[in-house]
């Protein structure tokens, strides 16, 4: 989060101050339009100021995000928004700064560097559009695609096991990680947990590429029978799913014994669930071995784990390089206007009628 845009200081703005006027080139129906709006809807509940906003962004169809948002943007160049991001950060830590980026362009050309902007810990908002595919470049398979899936450049179908975004960002020490998806009515919750994070906050957004990977994610993000497939996590509260009236009512436990997440049924009681009776763990987004379990459950025999997963601050990059200049130039004088006209000096003559 940007410390210059606490919540109640500036700007009041609405939905409308963050639509631009660029013509939108998603294809009618792509997931893209849910997260721009839920984006959107956000911003004002942050009381984010547009004039210190920046969005940066690769190459992709979800990299086209800076065009439809109201604030300063770029669109740079393919897997290289956190090279910009990092430098936008250093170079104004007070912008408030959003990285969008996809799994093409953050997984596969980006890969790289994304790990190294997580584990510096840069402060910043990282949005990494999941549509398990390349939709820009007309659907080839990305490294977040399911073995099996047949695209123009696997026509017998892909082989190799797919990344997953969220332990790739724990893995690289992202102090932050939590899963979304574009038409979740949740999704402006964990927008604004981000944001409120000091630090590089991940967040995966599951996405419908409509027309390259239509409904890949459907099996948990359909509305009917969403309560037996989603996990919505909240710190200190029981990891339970499901209801009565469906499937009843469910909860993660740790088995001692393969040291591994389980799925129990909690009976009811008059006293509601009795989850505890049943062992169900309380979420703990502190706890960094909980967080990598809840993003390896494979998804049908568990729940697909979704809100703020991991959520651990630690002392920011840029604060640390600001305080390492500080240090440096210590009782020294840091003008570099007086350090070029110190020591040795030219005067150069001659004009352009007369070079020298
Ligand atoms: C250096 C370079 N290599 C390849 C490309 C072609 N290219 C553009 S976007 C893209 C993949 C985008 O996929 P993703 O990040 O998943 O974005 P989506 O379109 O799915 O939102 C590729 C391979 C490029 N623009 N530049
Ligand atoms: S190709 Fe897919 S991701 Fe790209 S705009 Fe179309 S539906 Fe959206
Ligand atoms: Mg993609």
């Amino acid at each position: 989060m940007n410390e210059m845009t606490p919540p109640n200081a500036a700007t009041a703005t609405t939905l409308k101050d963050w639509e631009t006027d660029q013509e939108v080139r998603w294809c009618p129906g792509c997931g893209d339009y849910a997260i721009l709006k839920a984006v959107q809807r956000t911003l004002p509940q942050l009381r984010a100021d547009p004039a210190n906003t920046v969005f940066v962004s690769g190459i992709g169809c979800s990299s086209r995000f800076p065009y439809y948002i109201e604030s300063y943007g770029f669109h740079t160049i393919h897997g290289r928004a956190p090279a910009f991001a990092t430098g936008i950060k250093l170079a104004n830590p007070e912008l408030d700064v959003w990285m969008v980026t996809g799994d093409g362009d953050g997984l596969s050309i980006g890969g790289n560097h994304l790990m190294h902007i997580l584990r510096r810990n840069v402060n910043l908002q990282i949005l990494l559009f999941n549509n398990e595919i390349y939709g820009l470049t007309k659907g080839q398979y990305s490294p977040t695609s399911r073995v099996g899936t047949t695209t123009p450049s696997t026509p017998l179908g892909s082989v190799d096991a797919p990344a997953n975004p969220c332990a790739f960002a724990l893995g690289a020490g992202a102090r932050f990680v939590a899963r979304g998806f574009d038409v979740s009515k949740n999704l402006p919750d964990v927008l604004v947990a981000a944001h409120a994070h000091q630090g590089a906050a991940f967040i995966e957004i599951f996405q419908n590429c409509v027309v390259y990977n239509k409904d890949v994610f459907e099996a948990f993000a359909s509305p009917k029978g969403a309560e037996d497939r989603q996990l919505w996590l909240t710190h200190g509260e029981p990891m339970l799913f499901g209801s009565e009236k469906s499937c009843g009512i469910k909860g993660l436990r740790l088995d001692p014994e393969s040291f591994s997440l389980k799925v129990v049924e909690v009976p009811p009681s008059d006293s509601g669930a009795d989850w505890q009776a049943a062992g169900v763990l309380v979420h703990n987004a502190r706890n960094r071995t909980l967080a990598h379990m809840l993003v390896e459950m494979p998804f049908g025999a568990f729940p697909m784990a979704l809100g703020v997963i991991y959520d651990h601050p630690a002392a920011t990059f840029e604060a640390g390089i600001i305080a390492e200049r500080a240090k440096a130039s210590e009782g020294k004088d840091s003008s570099l206007a007086r350090l070029l006209a110190k020591g040795q000096t030219w005067t150069v003559s001659g004009t352009a009628a007369d070079p020298i």
